[in-house]
């Protein structure tokens, strides 16, 4: 079949909306029709040539939600209209990865994933005759695009797609990371460096589990309001004060239980380990840092009981956990639709990247 798509030819260049080719999924594998995809901050670092994975021609997009309208020969767990999210970390339930309860990251597809094909090596997509990548599995920029079946968390019919396609990663990546990967405590305090799309989720996280401080650090103040609106109790604009370390352990009294970096700057990360409570604070890294950049500490920040961890996707099971996040926003505990800054048609799509590079957007959704 013939699908709209926004095309990365080359790393750097503007998208290209243009016709392209779909093969029919093959087996174990579903045609998605996308309704709607969010365009996160990954999509501008793997096109600014900075992912050490990028491959192009490519389609990208992974933040989305659909519809299935095929499903190739031993697809059981799918039918044609059923709503779905396409999920850039799978859930097979029978590798190693999923059967540890330590992690979320199945490992049964990463390989041919992270090489832009399908699980047999082969790419649904061509552009006369050639092929072009998939991205992270999921190319939720194409109007149509086909996944493997554990790559699909079936959702709720009555949820709106131009807003739950946000939980295809933003959402579930902050709110997740509280939730599922650090379990953060009622009472506990909680430092949040980066009030974007994801940040500001992290702090609805925390809101939601009844941490006690809630604390952004952000070099725009103008993120200051809504993140307020989202639970943040106090605001650090590293620009404003002489010691961002110094300054977070005044206001949590020794120290994060919690720390979150949510930009993907390696010196950030640094702070946001050394703003951690001696003894016992966690640091979770969100961020992705570009391709050859290195994290560094005195190793006697760790010896004292600081803890550096990282995070991808939240730690959710998104077969198992996506749908409740679903329940969760139709139920009114989440508020996604604040964080929806901008809705866009395919054709205007470079317009949500150029939003973002200006710092004017949160997310942008376009809608198919
Ligand atoms: P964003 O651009 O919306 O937000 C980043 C925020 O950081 C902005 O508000 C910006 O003003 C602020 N900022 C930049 N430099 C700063 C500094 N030095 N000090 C303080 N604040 C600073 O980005 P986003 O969509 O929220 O994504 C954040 C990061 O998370 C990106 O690196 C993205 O690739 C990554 N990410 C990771 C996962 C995962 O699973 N680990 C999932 C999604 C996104
Ligand atoms: N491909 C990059 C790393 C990019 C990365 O860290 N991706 C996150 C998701 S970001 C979503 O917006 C992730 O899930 N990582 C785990 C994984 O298995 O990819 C690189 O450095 O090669
Ligand atoms: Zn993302």
């Amino acid at each position: 079949m013939k699908t709209r798509a926004a095309v990365a030819f080359e790393a750097g260049k503007a998208l290209e909306v243009i016709e392209v080719d779909l093969e029919g999924p093959r087996a174990g594998e579903v045609l998605v029709e996308i309704m709607a995809t969010g365009i996160c901050h990954t999509d501008a670092f793997t096109l600014s040539g900075d992912d050490p994975e990028g491959a192009f021609p490519a389609i990208l997009g992974h933040e989305g939600a659909g519809i299935v309208r095929e499903v190739g020969p031993g697809v059981t767990s799918l039918k044609p209209g059923d709503h779905v999210i396409p999920l850039y970390t799978p859930e097979c339930r029978t590798c190693n990865f999923c059967l540890n309860p330590k992690t979320n990251l199945c490992q049964a597809i990463r390989e041919t994933q992270g090489q832009g094909v399908m699980p047999d090596g082969s790419s649904r997509f061509s552009l006369d005759g050639k092929p072009l990548r998939h991205y992270m599995g999921c190319s939720t920029f194409s109007n149509f695009t086909v996944l493997p079946e554990i790559a699909l968390a079936k959702v709720r019919q009555d949820a709106p797609f131009d807003k739950i396609c946000y939980i295809g990663c933003g959402v579930t990546t902050g709110i997740g990371a509280v939730v599922y990967r650090a379990k953060v405590e009622p009472g506990a305090n909680v430092v949040v460096f980066g009030l974007g799309g994801i940040g500001l989720n992290v702090i609805q996280g925390a809101r939601m589990v009844g941490a006690n401080k809630i604390v952004g650090v952000d070099l725009n103040p103008a993120k200051r309001e809504l993140a307020m609106k989202f639970g943040m109790t106090d605001f650090i604009n590293p620009g404003e004060v002489d010691d961002v370390v110094e300054a977070i352990l005044d206001i949590t009294g020794g120290g994060a239980d919690y720390s979150f970096e949510c930009i993907g700057n390696v010196n950030v990360m640094r702070q946001a380990l050394e703003c951690c409570h001696k003894g016992w604070g966690e640091s979770y890294i969100i961020g992705v840092a570009g391709a050859g950049q290195e994290i560094s500490t005195r190793p006697f920040q760790l010896v004292t009981g600081r803890s550096w961890h990282g995070v991808a996707f939240g730690g959710a099971r998104g077969r198992t956990d996506v749908p409740t996040i679903v329940d969760w926003y139709m139920d009114g505990k989440i508020n996604i639709d604040d964080l929806i800054t901008h809705t866009l048609p395919l054709d205007d799509i470079n317009q949500g990247f150029d939003l973002m590079h200006k710092g004017e957007s949160i997310r942008s959704v376009v809608v198919y």
